[in-house]
Parts: structure tokens; C-alpha cells; sequence
């Protein structure tokens, strides 16, 4: 094991939670959101026990306090995916506001009726729905790269979409169901030779690689707190200072301007230009040290342990007459293993696997495109973070087992 497993699952109080008096959790959908160290949990504590105020409005000690832990918590989420500057991270409630920030604004101002968007198969709908509601209202163009069998993106027919003169290119760059872990630096590179600017989903990777932006060249970068082991009720968007800049605000309010008159405001400078009223404030001081608990064990010690249990998994979840796993190989893709299993509904899966506190998830995982193009209506999804071990992947084939007996 390239981690101390061990000492990190003590860090997690809710790995010891008993689900049912004497069955343990098994902690297998970090996908959907991952589990909170005492790091974070006590960074917010003591937010609210010591200088909770607003920010950015007081001279009091605890607003300078609170508004000093926000921009301190920015700087640290800046650093951990390389952005040249704070100001260029800009606060949301999630990877889903922070899409949608881009839609509403650069979008808006940017595309005209018939202008391409590129996106892919593999997309969560956050990364879908934006753009349909942009071509209903301004009538873009989208335009898809193919999912092949084994789960990648066809870049064959990527390049040919961007010979259609794109003018943004949106992607993920790990497939929340397939797992798949997309050449984003590729996709990224010809798109900038295409002249399309380019939004990264990193919902996936931010929390389980190490992501940087400027080796990437991302103009855009969405991600959210609670995939890593920060809060739910924050994310953020990283863009480049000229491209947000150059954009008009997305929400009103307090905060985001420089100067209001009765009939006109003059926006603020960013990143505030886009924070308009009271943010999560306790939220960003857990970001802050959901950010500082991963830089210190390392992202790629994070990559290097879900590799070797994602290997693990793919090895034994195959051994089972009957199960599917979709997605590419373990060396392709990050820690997720979605799969069907013969005659039984993903959603039965599930509800047997809990009766032994076996938390997976079933359904189409906000990814229903893409379950549609392999044929089918739902998976049951079993993924893995920093403190997954093998012994939880042996339970988990163990469940599959008992599923087996259970449906004959
Ligand atoms: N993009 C990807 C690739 C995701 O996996 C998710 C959430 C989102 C965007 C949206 O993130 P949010 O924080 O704004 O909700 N994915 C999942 C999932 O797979 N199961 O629950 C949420």
C-alpha cells in the first residue's frame, strides 16, 4: 500500500459509523460525495466557535478574522491546482454553478445563433444541461465526441468536429461512471489550434489527481468541495484572469460591485465581481482544510492507492459469472467500477449489498446519455477514495455473492 490506509480511516469519524448494531459502513460512493477528516470538520467547528461573522463588510476583529480565513482558504485551493493567482478561483456552490457560471456569462456574452459547442457522451448532466438550455434559447450548435465500446473518447472524430470551427469545447475529465480519466491536455491543445476556448468538468479528477492548470493550458476549471473531502455548499471555478475579466457578472447583489446608483452599478473586480451576497463562509475555511489534508498526504499517493485498489476491484468484481464492468481498463481510469449484473436490477444490488452496510449507488449517475448509448437504463456503482481498502472490496464481492443467492 502506498498510503498509511490505517491511520488516515481514523481521521474519518463516519468510517466507524455502525449502519445497523453490529455492521459496520462500507464507504463505497465517494463518487457522489466523499467522507469529511476531523481536519475539516473542526476547521468549521471552530469557524463558528470563535470568529464567525460576515465578510468583506466589518472593521471588527471577527469580520477581519472571517474575511482573512476566506481569502486564505482561496489562496490555498489557487496553489493546489497550480492557478497563477488567487483572484482567479472564484467561489460556487458546486461544479453545477460554477458550468453554469460559465453558460450564463462568457457563453451569453460569446455565442451567437448557429456558433459550435463541443461536448461529449460521457457528460454528467451538469455539463449537459447548460448548454441545451443555451441552444433553446440562442440556438447554438452541440456537437459530441463519441464513446467507444471500451469507454474512451474517439479523438478521430473530435478532430474532424473541430475542422466545424467550435467556439468552446466542454469535457470531463473523469467519467463519473466509466471512470474514464480523458487526455484533457490533448483535447485542450487542439482545441486551442481550433480557436475554441475550453471549460474542464474536474468534478472527478480535482478530488483524486493532481490537476494543473497551466500544465493543462484549462481556461476553465469547475470542481466542488464535497467530492474532497471538504463540505457540500461550495465549489469553485478556476478561469484565466482575462477571460474573467472580460465577463459580465452572473448574479446581482451585494458584494459584486464597485458602485450602485439608482439606475446603474459598476461590477466589482474579480474574483468578487462573481460572489454576490454572503458566501459560504464556514464552507471555504473546510475547502481551506479539506485542500491542506490532501496536499499532505500527497495527490499522487491519493492516485497511486485508488490505482491499486480500482486494479483490485476490476480483477475481482470480473470474476463473478454475470457481472459487467463498464469503462476502460484500471491503468485508463480513476477509482470507479460501474457494472451491471445478469438479471437483477442495479437498484436490488444496492438494496442487498446495504442490508450489509454496503453503500453503493444505483441508477444512471446524472449520466444518462451515456447509459443510453451502452444500451442500458442504470449501473450499480461501487467507487473508491483515499481510504478504501481491498478488505472493503472483498465485502463488496461478497455481497454480490449473497445477491446471487437471493435472486436465484
Ligand atoms: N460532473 C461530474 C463528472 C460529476 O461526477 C458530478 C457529480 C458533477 C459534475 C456535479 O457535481 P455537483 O457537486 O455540482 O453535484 N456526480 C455525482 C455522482 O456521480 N453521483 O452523485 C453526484
Amino acid at each position: 500500500m502506498s498510503l498509511d490506509v490505517v491511520s488516515i480511516r481514523r481521521q474519518f469519524p463516519i468510517l466507524d459509523r455502525e449502519v445497523r448494531p453490529g455492521i459496520k459502513v462500507v464507504y463505497l460512493d465517494s463518487t457522489a460525495t466523499s467522507q469529511k477528516p476531523e481536519p475539516v470538520i473542526e476547521a468549521m467547528n471552530e469557524y463558528y466557535r470563535r470568529f464567525n461573522a460576515n465578510i468583506h463588510r466589518g472593521v471588527h476583529t471577527l469580520a477581519e478574522e472571517a474575511t482573512a480565513a476566506y481569502e486564505l482558504a482561496r489562496e490555498k485551493i489557487a496553489k493546489f491546482i497550480n492557478a497563477p493567482a488567487a483572484r482567479e478561483i472564484i467561489y460556487t456552490r458546486n461544479t453545477t454553478e460554477s458550468i453554469n457560471l460559465v453558460a450564463y456569462t462568457w457563453a451569453r456574452a460569446n455565442l451567437k445563433a448557429g456558433d459550435l459547442v463541443i461536448l461529449t457522451e460521457m457528460e454528467h448532466h451538469s455539463n449537459l444541461v447548460p448548454w441545451h438550455i443555451l441552444a433553446a434559447e440562442r440556438g447554438i450548435r452541440l456537437e459530441f465526441i463519441p464513446v467507444t465500446n471500451d469507454g474512451l473518447l474517439d479523438l478521430d472524430v473530435y478532430r474532424s468536429l473541430l475542422s466545424q470551427d467550435p467556439k468552446l469545447v466542454s469535457f470531463t475529465h473523469m467519467s463519473n461512471v466509466l471512470g474514464t480519466i480523458t487526455p484533457a491536455a490533448e483535447i485542450i491543445k487542439l482545441a486551442h489550434e481550433a480557436g475554441a476556448i475550453t471549460v474542464v468538468d474536474g468534478a472527478q479528477s480535482v478530488p483524486h489527481l493532481k490537476v494543473d492548470v497551466q500544465k493543462l493550458d484549462a481556461d476553465f476549471l469547475a470542481f466542488s468541495a464535497h467530492k474532497m473531502c471538504g463540505p457540500t455548499g461550495i465549489g469553485a471555478l478556476y478561469g484565466k484572469a482575462d477571460l474573467l475579466e472580460a465577463m459580465p457578472p452572473f448574479m446581482g447583489g451585494g458584494d459584486m460591485i464597485k458602485e450602485v446608483k439608482l439606475r446603474s452599478f459598476r461590477p466589482n473586480s474579480i474574483p468578487a465581481k462573481f460572489e454576490a451576497g454572503t458566501p459560504a463562509i464556514a464552507e471555504s475555511v473546510g475547502f481551506g482544510a479539506a485542500v491542506d489534508f490532501l496536499t499532505s498526504i500527497g495527490m499522487e499517493n491519493v492516485a497511486a492507492h485508488e490505482h491499486e485498489i480500482t486494479e483490485y476491484a476490476l480483477e475481482r468484481l470480473e470474476e463473478i459469472p454475470g457481472v459487467k464492468v463498464f469503462g476502460p481498463s484500471a491503468d485508463k481510469k480513476g477509482g470507479v467500477a460501474s457494472f451491471t449484473f445478469d438479471g437483477v436490477h442495479p437498484h436490488d444490488v444496492a438494496q442487498i449489498l446495504d442490508r450489509d452496510g454496503i453503500a453503493v449507488r444505483a441508477g444512471h449517475h446524472c449520466a444518462q446519455p451515456l447509459h443510453e448509448k451502452f444500451g442500458i437504463p442504470a449501473t450499480t456503482r461501487a467507487s473508491f477514495y483515499l481510504y478504501s481498502t481491498k478488505d472493503e472490496v472483498d465485502k463488496l464481492v461478497e455481497g454480490i455473492y449473497k445477491v446471487k443467492k437471493v435472486f436465484g
